[in-house]
């Protein structure tokens, strides 16, 4: 393949853009070499700059369930474009997305948009702190709730991928209200209530572990999450940024029966254009102002465009339940064969292939992943025409635009990368 054109915009994106993009995990610093500049996207497809086509198993992070300018999504945003990019003021569009998302997610009662993922983690532990009248927030090492200063402590995704363990910028007492534990480690959490179950006003989780690769809960573990706060008087969170509307219609609480007290959404509930939310139980988020004292604000909060789109895909896959058991039959047949040495995990649609003898279960045990080995095998997949997460720590997602055929290509990619790795 050639890469002229992404190796002369990467030059110049250097001098402009600090390590020349604008979010950490797209420089390729976990694989090495160039990263490849977008021009389109369609369907399963996506393009370069200097045209070499790939099928896309990154999907923008998660959010193209649908793939690439799905057509019910391009219609809604063009027919929302006739009337305006941002009013500032409340439009029906966004209470008709707020009914769709209750009528999906019957544990949110209310919610509230912002425009990413960070925004509604950030928000739901301020009402959580604001609801409880205490400081303190249980995370998982290895999970990723988006930049928020207290949240970005062992935190998973670029951070995992860079290896940076505790940010620089982020006040010693701020990271102070953060008690880290092990993803699924059951003792941990009970002891951690035991010890402080007074103080703390939440527990945020991914309740599918997207941000260290694709790593599913233990057994129960969700569950006992839910029990224990509820009987500490403290919130669950659960971080649906990357498995709302993406595991299952209702997402992860749905697939896994749990009913949190607040849940955060983005990514798939934007189709593809900059969203966030964050809801839950009624009197919980009445301490949002303006009903209450918990101040969160946003001047494109709402965006009529990001609506739009978000509407249509809620929309669309209302309306085509059986999208979820295509999905998962697809993501299936992708991880069906995997050598001696890899373990795949898999939940739904949400993949990753860990070059580790598993099981792996949390952030110990993925990051024995053996992360040279991974970096050869996502240069085989690119030249292959596969785009995957240039990271060992990140999931791969499957689209309803992803054929049969997409599969064999990939499954007869990833069998030549394989064996050249052996
Ligand atoms: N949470 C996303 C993937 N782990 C973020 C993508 C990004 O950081 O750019």
């Amino acid at each position: 393949m050639n890469h002229a054109k992404s190796e002369a915009l990467f030059e110049r994106a250097v001098s402009s853009i600090p390590g020349g993009v604008n979010s950490p995990v797209r420089a390729f610093r976990g694989v090495g070499g160039t990263p490849v500049f977008m021009a389109r996207g369609e369907g399963s497809r996506l393009f370069d700059a200097d045209g070499n086509e790939y099928i896309d198993y990154v999907g923008s992070w998660g959010p193209l369930l649908l793939g690439h300018r799905h057509p019910a999504i391009v219609a809604a945003i063009e027919d929302a474009l006739k009337t305006g990019t941002s009013f500032g003021a409340p439009t029906e569009r966004e209470v008709e997305i707020a009914e769709a998302i209750r009528d999906a997610v019957p544990s949110i009662e209310m919610v509230r948009l912002v425009n990413s993922g960070t925004e509604a983690t950030m928000s739901a532990i301020r009402v959580a702190r604001g609801f409880t009248g205490r400081d303190l927030t249980v995370k998982f090492e290895g999970c990723y709730h988006g930049h928020v200063d207290s949240l970005l402590v062992k935190a998973g995704s670029g951070m995992a991928t860079l290896g940076i363990a505790d940010t620089a910028g982020v006040p010693a007492a701020f990271s102070e209200t953060t008690i880290v534990l092990p993803f699924n480690a059951f003792d941990a959490v009970e002891a951690a209530f035991r010890a402080l179950g007074g103080r703390i006003a939440s527990v945020i989780v991914e309740p599918v572990v997207g941000n260290m690769g694709c790593v599913p809960p233990a057994p129960g573990f969700l569950k006992m999450l839910s029990e224990i706060t509820a009987n500490h008087g403290a919130l669950l969170i659960l971080d649906e940024v990357m498995t709302g509307f993406r595991v299952a219609f209702g997402g992860a609480q749905e697939l896994y029966g749990i009913k949190p007290d607040l849940t955060t959404l983005g990514k798939v509930i934007g189709g593809g254009l900059p969203i966030g939310a964050y809801g839950g139980r009624a009197d919980v988020m009445s301490c949002v102002a303006p009903s209450g004292p918990v101040y969160q604000a946003g001047t494109l909060s709402g965006n009529p465009l990001a609506v739009a789109a978000g509407l249509a895909m809620l929309r669309h896959l209302k309306a085509h339940p059986g999208i979820y058991l295509d999905l998962d039959a697809r993501a299936a047949e992708l991880t069906a064969d995997v050598p001696p040495g890899v373990t795949v995990n898999r939940v739904g649609s949400m993949l990753t292939f860990f070059f580790h003898q598993g099981p792996v279960t949390d952030w110990e045990s993925a990051k024995r992943s053996d992360t040279a080995k991974f970096k050869r095998f996502f240069h085989l997949m690119l030249e292959r025409g596969v785009y995957l997460a240039p990271s060992q720590f990140e999931a791969a997602f499957v689209s309803a635009a992803h054929t049969a055929e997409d599969v064999r290509k990939t499954v007869a990619a990833a069998a030549e990368s394989f064996g050249m790795l052996a």
